[in-house]
């Protein structure tokens, strides 16, 4: 797949400055978030499941963590005081299990575009999140080259198949930078920064959170493709 005709390329600078994103934010206390991680693995343990939609809508914990202060100061003064959540969804790394996220970019698919100047991605670490067990890795300074042509993975997952940038295999990259995040902290990412994750490969689960902020005027959708949003502050909605 790839960008057609209507599609904005956004190439320029990130309202998160050079690199495109910004690393150890507090969403919530450790020891807060680690009890919150236990009981998310007692519920979703049996299944195995691997990703939770509108996690914010399903639970009162997400609800909250998506106006965690510290956040929702940042997300405003990158992209204003009105903000909404456009999309959440909590991914879950079981040990030994093949889950690879291909490099990709937060903001283009094929049902919608967002403006990188008003919209910001988030991710939340629920557990520890490190090297070996599926942390972010993000190449800085990627948004500025804007949207690239993008494709669905080959892959048989019973997650289904990721958005991956074409041509970009999932393996590190030499400009790439990881962010370990110690459960309770968060990263704010430009929704055009490349971005990847690995397979976890712990006996330990890695849970994260990741959220889609949106300002007025953020969004351009195709196929009549409406999304509902989530106000959180402003009144522009
Ligand atoms: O949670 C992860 O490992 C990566 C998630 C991600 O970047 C995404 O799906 O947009």
């Amino acid at each position: 797949m790839s960008r057609d005709a209507a599609t904005i390329r956004y190439a320029g600078p990130s309202p998160l400055g050079e690199t495109g994103y910004r690393t150890g934010l507090e969403w919530n206390t450790n020891s807060r978030t680690r009890a919150r991680a236990a009981e998310i693995i007692a519920q979703y343990r049996a299944d195995q499941t691997e990703v939770v939609r509108d996690a914010h809508l399903r639970s009162e914990w997400a609800a909250h963590a998506v106006r965690s202060p510290e956040l929702l100061d940042r997300v405003q003064h990158a992209i204003g005081a009105s903000v909404a959540v456009e999309n959440t969804f909590l991914m879950i790394k079981w040990p030994g299990r093949d889950f690879p996220v291909p490099w990709h970019q937060d903001g283009v698919n094929p049902r919608m575009q967002l403006d990188p100047e008003r919209s910001v991605a988030a991710w939340l670490a629920v557990t520890d999140a490190t090297t070996v067990n599926g942390c972010l890795q993000v190449i800085p300074g990627s948004h500025a080259a804007g949207y690239l042509d993008y494709g669905r993975e080959e892959s048989g997952a019973r997650r289904g198949k990721a958005l991956g940038v074409q041509g970009m295999y999932n393996a590190p990259h030499d400009r790439g930078v990881w962010l370990p995040l110690n459960a309770g902290q968060a990263c704010l990412m430009d929704v055009r920064l490349l971005h990847r994750s690995d397979s976890n490969t712990t006996a330990g689960v890695r849970i994260g959170l990741n959220i889609r902020y949106v300002a007025p005027g953020a969004i351009r959708s195709s196929d009549g493709h409406s999304p509902s949003l989530y106000p959180l502050s402003g009144s522009d909605w």
